[in-house]
């Protein structure tokens, strides 16, 4: 049993990385590390997508759930670019308010990320609140979706952010980073070890 799980998971391991490749970049907002924010687990979900040469096109949901999330909105969004380019951001949403790119340059929370993009914080309408959806496009010499997998500068590696403000109640802000794609060191050893384990065993056979 332990033999079928282990070769379980390292083939589901390959099947993924084999697949990620052609698929789009996807960063799922669900770690909370300021604040108390309503309505999650999932508060923002991005989809990154090759749209031609030198283009990438955004698409940003916002997933809080309506029932409690009442106005709370999402006011900002950071993302790394590695390699650098100073990208032209393209747009019609007028939930979009101004967008800056600065190389590890954009700071919050310990970060220094490379992109930054901000949204309507005037209560007209036009906030980024849950169930829209908003997208947009950058262009840059030679920008791939990939060049957004990166994590941040500083004493923070994030691999994006957001801010959240008008939390129901207390009117107080939050900040989520995307859940973690990657296992956490100590799973990765342990499967390491698993693997070993499994290796030795065999050898015995
Ligand atoms: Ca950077």
């Amino acid at each position: 049993m332990r033999k079928l799980s282990l070769l379980a998971l390292v083939g589901a391991g390959v099947a993924f990385a084999s697949t990620s490749a052609q698929a789009a970049l996807t960063f799922d907002f669900t770690q909370v590390i300021s604040g108390s924010p309503v309505g999650g687990p999932s508060f923002a979900t991005l989809v990154i997508e090759n749209a031609g040469a030198n283009t990438v096109n955004f698409t940003m949901t916002n997933t809080m759930d309506s029932s409690v999330s009442g106005g709370q909105f999402i006011s900002k969004l950071m993302l790394n670019v590695d390699p650098y380019v100073a990208g032209t951001m393209s747009w019609s949403s007028p939930t979009i308010s101004s967008y800056s790119f600065d190389q590890d340059g954009e700071n919050d929370s310990g970060a220094k990320f490379d992109y930054e993009v901000r949204f309507v914080t005037a209560n007209n309408g036009n906030r980024f609140t849950a169930g829209k959806v908003v997208t947009w496009s950058v262009t840059g010499g030679g920008l791939t979706e990939d060049d957004f997998d990166a994590l941040s500068a500083g004493n923070a590696n994030y691999a994006g952010l957001i801010h959240i403000q008008a939390i129901p109640n207390t009117g107080d802000s939050a900040k989520v980073i995307p859940g973690d794609p990657v296992p956490e060191p100590a799973t990765i050893a342990a499967l390491g070890l698993g693997f070993v384990a499994l290796i030795k065993r065999r050898r015995k056979v």
